[in-house]
């Protein structure tokens, strides 16, 4: 793997995980997490979301896009906390605050087909991701979705940073494996995106 890609495991100890846990809950209490469901076929995900800042990444049968709102309760995303906005400002290489997190909820069988992230604006900033609680498969391929693949094992407290060639990357999650972190109270995995949407 190279090119923009950068795996930051462990960059943040237990102590620093729970306090990302306890300021997400925080939010997650005014924004909860909803099931989206796929354009047209109205097929739900099997991961659940929410965001965090000024705009959130939304699916329903007219599409995919970004809004300022949540689509069940009306109301503005929460802010992107200071805790999840500093890891940005050290890893990104962006001069940018990222308008967008999209908070995603794996429970037991969830998983994420391969995609590319290109809703955005501004491919020259880096997605930052940030992984909480059980471990999971996450597999990377290249530019085009015939590529041959590769997985890599992201745990609770990693950090990865898909940038310069790597951020039109088809990727996705093949699985969680349950029971491998404590972190959560009830089990499964948290992974934070945080992206730069328009241009500045
Ligand atoms: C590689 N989420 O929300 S994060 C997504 O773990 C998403 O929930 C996964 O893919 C998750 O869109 C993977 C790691 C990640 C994020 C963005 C990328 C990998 C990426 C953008 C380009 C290439
Ligand atoms: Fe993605």
């Amino acid at each position: 793997m190279s090119n923009g890609l950068k795996y930051l495991p462990s960059y943040f100890d237990r102590a620093a995980q729970e306090t990302l846990v306890a300021v997400l809950g925080e939010c997650l209490a005014k924004a909860p997490f909803y099931t989206p469901v796929m354009p047209r076929s109205g097929r739900p995900f099997t991961v659940r979301m929410s965001n965090l800042g000024q705009l959130g990444w939304v699916s329903d049968r007219a599409g995919y896009r970004y809004q300022a709102r949540h689509p069940e309760t009306g109301e503005p995303w929460p802010a992107i906390p200071a805790v999840v906005m500093e890891v940005w400002s050290k890893v990104s290489g962006y001069p940018h605050e990222p308008e967008a997190c999209l908070v995603n909820h794996y429970r037991e069988g969830a998983k994420m087909g391969l995609h590319r992230d290109e809703d955005e604006e501004d491919f020259s900033a880096p997605v930052v991701s940030i992984s909480l609680g059980d471990t999971a498969i996450f597999r990377i391929g290249g530019t085009e979705r015939s590529g041959k693949t590769e997985t890599l094992k992201l745990a609770s407290g990693d950090v990865l940073v898909m940038g310069g060639a790597s951020r039109l990357r088809y990727h996705g999650i093949d699985r969680v494996l349950t029971g491998t972190s404590t972190l959560l109270r009830e089990g499964g995995r948290i992974n934070l995106t945080l992206r730069r949407v328009k241009r500045p």
